[in-house]
């Protein structure tokens, strides 16, 4: 083979004369709902994230980077296991991780490494092949978090991003004097609703007016029923005040509903966490937004405006610490000499809408939320400064460790690894991305969908309770506004396109069978719950 991971370590032995090569540690950082629109290296119209874009410009940035289903629960178990939704056990949030699988830590354990996971993990059953967790329970909070660990759970003192960080380091610290090569999975809670800054961070962007995207206001003509449908506007399923900071107090002197997605006990929840300290001044910095709010009560248009304003605020306000904290590991590798030896990746459990299409949330194959950042940095392998426009998946990030730790990569894993796209080598690169979420009837209210997406073309087909066909050609409508599938001039290529996407279901083993399957067990869960 010519790639580079099986000529230097092949199946964890390194080749003659390779003997003192090292593995390369591998430090995989993702946060929570971290759309790509807001990370500099990709878009600097919303904010400016040095330190994650030191990870791109000394490294690899991914610009069509994808998820097999955009859904927090979902992607994790796709990272540890390699397979798509349909095969590892977990195709929505509700699904508990089996952990008599494989995985990718129980990998790179038997080829020598030392593995640990902090931070989110929500896959619900006890963190296996790791030799040090701890993990947020389900979602996790912002201020004086609790961890799961092995001895229980343990609440800490802070913010959360901060202290995943210190986690972080702390372990690194105590691997120090080890020669095991490690992998650590750093991973942030933040920028999760209800988006709650770093207390030093409150009011960072509380001055600024930020720019709206063309579509905040789109009225959906040109789709189908689920983008009519789905419960994810900022104009009326965003909620004034676990969202947008409105006590419940001023909330209802404006005679706005409590209704639809405004709960309190979310906004209460968080509140409860903060120390006297952090709610005094959390009261200086939303007390005259509260006022304010009170005053120019905004309705219809302005008041879709004015949440907008205030969801980016605070969700580009959490984002602060999450590059700061990113800016302190780095160094901390420079430091310790652990850089150059160290993948470092940077990415996000999917996309998220940032106001576009009116929306918050994420779940569609969009391309908002379909999309996710990705950025790797391995200075003797990747050229730093690169930009790679394949189409990759995070069902690659497994087979790609794996093969750059020297290990085979498992039959039964459905990813590429990156490694040759790494060096450029990307003639032998595939030419359609496969996708399938399940979550509904659920939050949110998006429809179950699966689909292809080529670079030019995307073919989504909504099944259950509707059946609708969309394609969009992205050369031609990036906004994905107007849906051609039974326009005359797309024929030839829709019927190639349904060609490659019956191909990649069968590649990928997916069919219809198990899609109805799955659809049975689901509704029978939902009418148990129910109950
Ligand atoms: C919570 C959020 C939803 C979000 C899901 C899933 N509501 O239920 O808005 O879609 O998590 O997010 S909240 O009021 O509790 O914040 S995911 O990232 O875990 O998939
Ligand atoms: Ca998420």
């Amino acid at each position: 083979s010519v790639l580079l991971g099986s000529v230097l370590f092949s199946c964890g032995n390194p080749k003659k004369g390779m003997e003192d090569v090292q593995p390369p540690n591998i430090i995989y950082i993702m946060s929570d709902d971290h759309a790509y629109q807001a990370i500099s290296a990709y878009d600097s119209t919303l904010i400016h994230t040095p330190n994650i874009d030191r990870i791109a410009n000394e490294g690899m940035r991914f610009d069509q980077a994808y998820v097999t289903n955009s859904i927090c629960s979902p992607s994790r178990a796709v990272t540890l296991t390699g397979k798509m939704s349909h095969l590892n056990s977990v195709k929505d949030n509700l699904d508990i991780f089996d952990t008599t699988q494989v995985t990718l830590p129980m990998y790179l354990k038997k080829a020598g490494y030392e593995t640990a996971i902090i931070g989110k993990w929500h896959l619900k059953s006890t963190p296996q092949g790791f030799d040090h967790w701890e993990v947020l329970p389900d979602q996790g909070d912002y201020y004086q978090p609790d961890f799961r660990t092995p001895k229980g759970m343990i609440q800490e003192e802070g913010y959360v991003t901060d202290i995943i960080t210190d986690k972080a380091i702390d372990y690194l610290e105590k691997k120090k004097g080890k020669d095991e090569p490690f992998m650590l999975m750093v991973h942030h809670k933040a920028p999760h609703r209800e988006w709650m800054a770093a207390m030093e961070h409150l009011n960072a962007f509380h001055d600024e007016k930020i720019k709206e995207p063309t579509t905040l206001f789109d009225t959906y003509e040109g789709r189908g029923t689920a983008a009519k449908e789905a419960e994810m506007r900022i104009s009326n399923h965003m909620g004034l005040t676990n969202d947008n900071k409105i006590s419940p107090d001023v909330r209802d002197k404006t005679n706005h509903s409590p209704f639809m997605g405004w709960y309190d006990w979310a906004y209460n929840k968080n509140i409860d966490r903060m120390t006297d300290e952090e709610k005094e001044k959390w009261e200086e910095v939303y007390g005259p937004i509260n006022k304010n709010f009170q005053k120019i009560n905004p309705k219809g248009k302005n008041l879709t405006r004015w949440k907008y304003q205030r969801y980016m605020q605070d969700y580009l306000g959490t984002l602060l610490s999450v590059d700061d904290n990113i800016g302190r590991l780095l160094d901390y590798l420079d430091e310790t000499g652990l850089s150059e030896n160290t993948i470092v990746v940077y990415t996000s459990d999917q996309g998220f809408y940032l106001g576009e299409h009116g929306w918050f949330d994420k779940r569609f194959m969009y391309e908002q939320s379909f999309r996710t950042p990705l950025m790797i940095r391995w200075p003797e392998h990747i050229q730093a400064g690169a930009v790679n426009k394949e189409l990759v998946q995070n069902i690659d990030y497994a087979p790609t460790f794996l093969e750059a730790a020297g290990v085979d990569i498992p039959e039964e894993m459905q990813g590429e690894s990156l490694l040759p796209l790494f060096e450029d080598k990307t003639d032998k690169w595939r030419d359609a991305l496969y996708y399938h979420y399940y979550e509904y009837p659920g939050i949110h209210g998006v429809k179950r969908h699966y689909g292809i997406k080529t670079k030019r073309y995307k073919l989504i087909h909504f099944y259950y309770d509707v059946d609708e066909w969309e394609l969009y050609d992205l050369d031609q409508d990036p906004n994905e506004m107007n849906n051609v599938y039974n326009s005359p001039k797309y024929a030839s290529v829709k019927m190639s396109l349904h060609k490659k996407l019956d191909q990649l279901r069968e590649e990928y083993l997916d069919s219809d069978a198990l899609t109805q399957q799955m659809l049975k067990a689901d509704l029978e869960r939902l009418r148990k719950l129910e109950e």
